[in-house]
């Protein structure tokens, strides 16, 4: 048995069995973990959320930008974009399954077993891993409770942009949220920067890579992260493994080994 964590497929069906076939990938035995951004740009949306629902006991999956915009969506708070590739997942007969399975999606995964995070985007600098558990939990559960729908309606927008323990409401489940599913770059006291989306040369001035700061206070732990394909998988940071290798870009779909950390991939198939 083995683990294998795959980068965001966002909907490249082909591509992710192409990578399951490489690894012999077997459901009954293997797991595997997602880091988000499971569905939209990509072709085949509806194809991919139906397998992975399909042997959703071996998955373990964090929520990215991509599947919360999905989730505002079909509960009719947004409109699609015209880059957005959801028309057939928000019309499928078996749309509210695979809906009411996303909603219990996670923002951070951790395996003490293993010795591994995941999480879609990052963890922001002043938080330790005990502290990003905790304010994980109060994204997943605010999402799993009757308060969801107005969770969804008031996550969008850029502000508090700077994280302080006394928010409340909204405002602080809305910077969990950007922490967890959109940060590349910060400060190291979490001061976010929303708009820069190239590679690490690009960090607008003061800011830098969550992952850079050697003050970090999950410094010691093993994460796992998507969302930012523009670093091609390089983070060169010791234990920060960056997974989305830009499959919906035409580049190629990542997975990594956990129990060796070896790495596999396909070439994007459009
Ligand atoms: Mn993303």
């Amino acid at each position: 048995m083995a683990t294998y964590a795959i980068g965001d497929i966002q909907g490249c069906y082909d591509s992710l069995q192409c990578l399951l076939e490489k690894v012999s990938f077997n459901p009954d035995l293997d797991k595997l973990w997602l880091v988000g951004d499971l569905i939209n740009r990509g072709p085949d949306s509806l194809a991919t959320l139906r397998y992975l629902y399909s042997i959703r006991h071996s998955v373990e999956f964090v929520l990215g930008n991509h599947d919360l915009h999905f989730l505002a969506v079909s509960f009719g708070l947004r409109k699609t974009g015209q880059n957005d590739t959801l028309s057939e997942l928000l019309h499928a007969p078996d749309r509210q399954e695979l809906i009411d399975w996303l909603m219990q999606g996670k923002l951070l995964h951790t395996d003490e077993a293993l010795g591994y995070t995941m999480v879609h985007a990052g963890i922001p600098p002043m938080w330790s891993l005990r502290q990003a558990q905790a304010h994980a939990r109060e994204v997943e559960s605010t999402l799993q409770s009757r308060y969801c729908r107005d969770f969804l309606a008031s996550m969008y927008g850029n502000q508090p942009n700077r994280w302080k323990n006394k928010l409340i409401g909204m405002d602080r489940l809305r910077i969990i949220t950007n922490y967890f599913t959109r940060m590349r770059f910060c400060t190291e006291d979490g001061m976010l920067e929303l708009d820069t989306k190239e590679n690490m040369s690009a960090a607008p001035l003061g800011f830098a890579p969550w992952f850079s700061f050697t003050e970090r206070k999950t410094f010691n732990e093993k994460i796992i992260f998507g969302h930012w394909a523009a670093l091609e998988g390089q983070t060169n940071t010791p234990n920060i493994y960056a997974l989305d290798t830009g499959c919906v870009w035409g580049g190629s779909l990542s997975a990594m080994r956990l129990e060796d950390a070896k790495l596999f991939s396909c070439d994007c198939i459009a």
